[in-house]
């Protein structure tokens, strides 16, 4: 039986979405919603491997949807809905916390990143959260996942508990009908300019919600004022700008700011190093603030408008549970057979 193609992807409701995660997911899932059946998950259960306070994980939750609807995605011909509200995908999770191995998690840079020195209290689902992630994904058959270059090992991880499932449970599979394996191996979809942005404050390090640093990052709720002043003050070098990409070498702001430039004119690197090559950063930053406001402002602004009527945001995230569950029910049923549980 050939699988049809669907995507799913998530992000998590940790406040701060800002234009890394608007350039590096959100416009993808928009694209791809024109070829594909796509599933949107806001994660509310993966953001809970850090503490989040109950009420401001309400209201993230609604404004990540927020986000997804001002951006245009349209909830009526895909999916967008609250992961905790289709349980399957705790109930997968588990079955892969014994499908995946413990090395191959101590392998998962992420977590050392986000644990730090810390990792003796670091909980254990922030540990087990790869597994969630790939729960997610294989619970609805998905075939295609749009992320950022950061997740590239999670996925790869996501194809090998696929794998090993499809291989511990291959006579099972055959069974119930599945010969070929129960599983698709799900393809990451890391394409295009800005899958990596970095923070406006250090060219090295990742744009991130978490980052102590509000200038370190534009939010896709920031105004036009806001916009401008984190791009006037972001980091710079004293060289003008090159003509080339290959002057861009050992330049991470410049290189940055460039990739930024590009993903939201939807121009080449090239390009804009054609124009700008030789000319000050002030120069560059001028055209960097005009694109940004009139990329993000208005996105902000009908975020906004949605967040004032948080019933109509609750709705559609219910709706989408509902149809969630209609292809993940069946799914679970399938699954829970081929692992050998007796279903009463
Ligand atoms: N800087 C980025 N550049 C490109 N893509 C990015 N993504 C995140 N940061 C960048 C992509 O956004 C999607 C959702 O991410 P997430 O909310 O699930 O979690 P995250 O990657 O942990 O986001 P942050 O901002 O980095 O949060 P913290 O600070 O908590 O670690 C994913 O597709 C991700 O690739």
């Amino acid at each position: 039986m050939k699988l049809q193609e669907r995507v799913f992807s998530g992000i998590q409701p940790t406040g701060n979405l800002h234009l890394g995660n608007y350039l590096g997911a959100i416009t993808k899932f928009v694209a791809l919603q024109e070829s594909h059946d796509c599933l949107f998950c806001v994660v509310d259960l993966h953001a809970i491997t850090v503490w989040q306070d109950p009420g401001e994980l309400r209201h993230n939750t609604r404004e990540v949807t927020a986000a997804f609807l001002a951006a245009g995605i349209d909830a009526k011909k895909h999916i967008i809905f609250n992961q905790s509200a289709v349980s399957g995908h705790a109930e997968l999770a588990w079955i892969f916390n014994c499908v995946a191995r413990m090395g191959w998690l101590n392998r998962m840079t992420q977590f050392k990143e986000k644990a730090g020195k810390n990792r003796e209290n670091a909980s254990v689902g922030l540990y087990a959260y790869p597994n969630l992630m790939a729960a997610d994904i294989l619970l609805y058959r998905a075939t295609h996942v749009p992320v950022g270059e950061d997740q590239k090992q999670h996925l790869e991880l996501a194809r090998d508990i696929a794998q090993k499932f499809n291989t511990d449970f291959s006579d099972s599979c055959a069974a119930s009908g599945f010969a070929d394996g129960y599983f698709p191996l799900p393809e990451p979809l890391i394409t295009g300019p800005a899958t990596r942005v970095m923070s406006l404050r250090d060219g090295r390090s990742k744009m991130s919600k978490s980052d102590p640093s509000d200038l370190s990052r534009i939010n896709m709720t920031d105004d036009a004022d806001s916009i401008a002043k984190k791009v006037r003050k972001a980091k710079t070098d004293p060289e003008p700008l090159p003509s080339e990409a290959a002057g861009l070498e050992g330049r991470p702001e410049a290189a940055n700011l460039i990739g930024i430039y590009s993903a939201m004119a939807e121009r080449s690197g090239d390009d804009i190093l054609a124009e700008f090559g030789g000319r000050q950063f002030s120069d560059f930053k001028k055209a960097l603030v005009d694109l940004a406001v009139e990329n993000i402002s208005p996105i902000g602004e009908e975020m906004r408008r949605l967040m004032e009527d948080p019933g109509e945001i609750d709705a559609i995230l219910a709706d989408g549970a509902g149809r969630a569950h209609e292809i993940a029910d069946p799914h679970m049923a399938e699954i829970r057979e081929i692992v050998g549980f007796i279903v009463s």
